[in-house]
């Protein structure tokens, strides 16, 4: 694994660390998964308006959202009343070769972009395990991601994620505001029919700590490495 860039305090950015036959693979176990779980337009809170994404999970937790109960995380998929599928083990060993963290991510949250679907800036704060950081894996169509501390555009950057990086989210920037302003269709031909697939991988529950995760799954490289040594202030 090279060094990732750093695009800002908390942000870890490996450009194309899949390569094409990961990239086609991954893709193509999404869709396989997805088969048992499939994708669907969530709700939100109150409005029930729709969102413009897709979305399905893996893992023993999955993020879900309806106008009655809002956001949080399921055992079971909302419609099919079903477990999710496992998280590829692929995945698993991209968080323990660049999360930091002492224990397995539990969530894996699929978002399918098609056409004009987006995602405005939000928080993601639905996870007790504020210490993990998210990790971000892209395919398909190259995407504008957003991000910044406040609403206002001056205090926000831009990223062009494109298919097969992996971002991680930690530290300070565990709780900033992001979002997806637009994919750009015809950049890959990737997925089947076209469009973006993003894959987070979130720990949600405070790990145990008498569970001793920590020799299977993260080495005895200190917990958040790559965190400890990033407040934010320069
Ligand atoms: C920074 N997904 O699923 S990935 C989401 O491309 C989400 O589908 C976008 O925002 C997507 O919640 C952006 C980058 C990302 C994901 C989660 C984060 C950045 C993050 C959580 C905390 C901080
Ligand atoms: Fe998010």
């Amino acid at each position: 694994m090279s060094a990732p860039l750093q695009p800002a305090p908390g942000v870890f950015y490996w450009p194309r660390y899949l390569d094409m036959t990961q990239q086609h693979w991954l893709s193509a176990e999404v869709f396989r998964l997805a088969e048992s779980a499939p994708f669907y337009r969530p709700e939100m809170p109150r409005t029930g308006h729709k969102l413009s994404v897709e979305m399905t999970n893996f893992g023993s937790l999955g993020w879900f959202t309806d106008a009655e109960k809002g956001y949080r995380y399921e055992a079971r998929h909302p419609f099919r009343g079903t477990s999710w599928p496992p998280i590829p083990e692929l995945l698993l060993d991209i968080w323990r070769a660049t999360a930091g963290y002492r224990s397995l991510p539990e969530a894996c949250l699929v978002n399918l972009y098609r056409g004009r679907a987006r995602m405005g800036l939000h928080r993601d704060s639905d996870e007790p395990a504020r210490d993990a950081p998210v990790l971000s894996v892209s395919l398909g169509d190259k995407a504008l991601f957003r991000f910044g501390r406040a609403r206002k555009i001056s205090s926000t950057q831009t990223l062009l994620l494109e298919s097969g990086d992996v971002v991680v989210f930690g530290g300070v920037a565990r709780l900033m505001l992001h979002g997806i302003d637009r994919i750009f269709p015809g950049t890959s031909s990737l997925i089947p029919g076209g469009g973006r697939l993003n894959l987070t991988l979130r720990r949600v529950t405070i790990p145990d700590a008498t569970q001793k995760e920590a020799a299977d799954q993260g080495g005895d490289r200190p917990p958040n490495a790559l965190f400890a040594l990033d407040t934010g202030r320069g």
